[in-house]
């Protein structure tokens, strides 16, 4: 079946592998989300990430429709031979970086490729909210403009937690509300947003069927820019 036309990145042989990349601060429970999604249960101990993948086969994903962003920004389907509302098997080559600043070098090299960013913060923490916006977001972008991202807030679970509310309130803090996450979907150019817990398993299938189908977009070139020739 393959064709010299196929032989380029954006076939659906690269379904074979599609590279995803977790990011967001240390203790949002990025782990804890996957480790969820594979065995059920989550690890109550954390236990920082130094470099993580794992391979995970996603069953009976429907090929997604484009989308267009409020400020008209395009995500379009990027690989040849599939059509919107196709169902399809896909396998996710989840990389689980390290929210330590100073692995930054490392996350670097990981995000060659990527297919899709799935920015994690947790509603408990509204400074992990916080430098999604002023730290992560800036990363991605310079990796790649053109990689769609999802944003997803986890511990959903502690949402109405009186003792979090009022560690929170004491040092001046609130939860993060639902309003919020969805304004900061928007800021940061998500093209999807959803609340999860890894502690109770709340969206987590969900979680991880938005990422398999919103991996299959890539953001529109813009017609009519000048292409720079070297002579
Ligand atoms: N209450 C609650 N705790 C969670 C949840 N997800 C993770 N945790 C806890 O948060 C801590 C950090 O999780 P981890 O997955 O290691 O975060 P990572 O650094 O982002 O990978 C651990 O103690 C987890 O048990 C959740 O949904 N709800
Ligand atoms: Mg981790």
């Amino acid at each position: 079946m393959n064709t010299d036309e196929d032989m380029n990145e954006e076939t659906a042989d690269n379904l074979e592998a599609t590279k995803i990349i977790f990011v967001g601060d240390g203790a949002v429970g990025k782990t804890s989300i996957l480790t969820r999604f594979q065995t059920g249960g989550i690890d109550p101990e954390h236990v920082p990430t130094i470099v993580g993948m794992v391979t995970l086969k996603m069953k009976d994903i429907t090929v997604p429709e484009d989308v267009t962003l409020t400020d008209g920004t395009q995500y379009r389907l990027d690989m040849e031979g599939l059509r919107a509302g196709d169902s399809i098997d896909m396998n996710l080559h989840v990389f689980d970086t390290p929210g330590q600043i100073e692995f930054e070098r490392l996350r670097r090299l990981q995000y060659s490729k990527a297919r899709l960013f799935v920015m994690v913060c947790s509603i408990d923490k509204p400074n992990s909210l916080l430098t999604l916006k002023t730290a992560w977001n800036k990363e991605i972008e310079n990796a790649s403009k053109y990689v769609p991202k999802i944003l997803v807030a986890n511990k959903e679970d502690v949402r109405d937690d009186p003792r979090i509310i009022k560690d929170l309130h004491e040092n001046g803090m609130d939860m993060v509300t639902r309003e919020q996450i969805q304004k900061a979907a928007m800021e940061l150019g998500a093209i999807d947003h959803i609340f999860v817990s890894a502690l109770t398993g709340y969206k987590i299938n969900e979680c991880m069927k938005m990422i398999a189908e919103k991996s299959l977009l890539r953001r529109r070139e813009r017609r009519g820019i000048f292409r720079c020739t070297l002579f």
